[in-house]
């Protein structure tokens, strides 16, 4: 039986710190779908397309790893792509105290199972949303970021203020 998991999230833009728990992922399962949210209420940095395609070349030296976009609920797409587990990062206890509910609400939904991952210490502070306020105000970032993420992240901030 092949396992398959998800690793959902919104990636605008891919950390370090989520390239950590998805390279983590691919060496427990045998396939890994990254699974990008396309909320259109959601503003953000980067449109859906922009943040797969970073991601695409952020995981392409992992072979079982693919990316894909879904719309509505992360237990729906689990569904259709028949994975058995959602893989998530845990930093802190917030997020253990966010992700439980959902958590057990997924697996009530589908009967999914949701594995938590801890990050790994070097990371456990990064988050994009952290990440586009140092940025968004000069700070340097590029340790916490793929070269070419961190490049797309200063030139699209550098268009915003222009
Ligand atoms: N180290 C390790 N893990 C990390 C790090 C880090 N530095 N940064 C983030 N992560 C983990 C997060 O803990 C999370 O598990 C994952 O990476 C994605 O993080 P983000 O911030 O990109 O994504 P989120 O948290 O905004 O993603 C939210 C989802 C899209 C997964 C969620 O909203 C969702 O499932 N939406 C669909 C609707 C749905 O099904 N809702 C749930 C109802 S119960």
């Amino acid at each position: 039986m092949t396992h398959t998991v998800v690793v959902p999230g919104s990636f605008d833009p891919v950390t370090l710190g989520h390239l950590d728990v998805i390279a983590r992922a691919a060496a427990l399962f045998d396939e890994v779908v990254v699974a990008v949210g396309v909320n259109a209420s959601k503003r953000r940095l980067f449109s859906a397309e922009e943040r797969m395609d970073l991601l695409r070349r952020a995981c392409a030296d992992l072979p079982s790893v693919r990316v894909a976009g879904f719309e509505g609920l992360v237990t729906g797409f689990c569904a259709e792509i028949g994975a058995q587990a959602i893989v998530k990062g845990l930093r802190t206890a917030q997020d253990y105290e966010y992700e439980l509910p959902m958590a057990h609400m997924n697996t009530r939904l589908t009967g999914v199972t949701t594995l938590f991952l801890p990050t790994s210490p070097e990371h456990a502070f990064v988050s994009s949303s952290l990440v586009k306020e140092v940025a968004a105000f000069g700070g340097d970032t590029s340790a916490f970021l793929p070269a070419f993420v961190h490049e797309a992240l200063v030139a699209r901030l550098a268009e915003r203020s222009a």
